[in-house]
């Protein structure tokens, strides 16, 4: 959502600045006579710093917008009755989708490397659990899933989340 809207702004603010950036190169030809060449450095410069800035963003943007959306799932690793999988925590969940098998100890081992606050709970609402996650860390979360289905997981102030997709 939030993305959208910056990149609507974004798209919105490139052709316009393309449009700045034609009016000196215009009026130039017929200026070069009495303008300095003062004026006409300075001018492009500023465009072409605003120009760069927004395509550098464009860039970020798309990088992030390609890490949040790709979609990751893993499937736990079953031995010795316990169906595990480890979870980075940095800048959201990484895997954001585990695969588990239903009626079996499920082992979240949570991995945070985040400093943010935004990332320092975990919060499984289907399971009844709101656990804390210290930094640079493993914090183990066990449930067993009873019923296949979708089971969310998402931070303290549900701005990430995960899947646990029970089979
Ligand atoms: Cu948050």
């Amino acid at each position: 959502m939030i993305g959208s809207i910056v990149s609507f702004g974004l798209l919105f603010t490139v052709p316009n600045n393309n449009a700045v950036a034609q009016i000196p190169h215009e009026t130039h030809a017929s200026a070069t006579e009495k303008t300095s060449e003062f004026q006409y450095v300075q001018q492009p410069l500023w465009v072409k710093g605003t120009v760069t800035a927004s395509i550098l963003g464009l860039i970020g943007l798309e990088i992030w917008w390609f890490l949040l959306s790709k979609p990751k799932a893993k499937t736990a690793q079953f031995s010795d009755g316990i169906q595990e999988v480890t979870i980075i925590v940095d800048g959201g969940y990484e895997p954001s989708r585990v695969i588990v098998n239903v009626g079996q100890l499920v082992r979240l081992n949570f991995l945070r490397h985040d400093k943010s606050s935004c990332l320092e709970q975990v919060i499984f609402p289907d399971f009844h659990i709101a656990q804390q996650l210290n930094l640079n860390q493993i914090t183990p979360i066990e449930f067993t899933p009873q019923k296949p289905g979708q089971y969310t997981f998402a931070c303290g102030m549900n701005m990430f989340r995960g899947v646990v997709e029970v089979r």
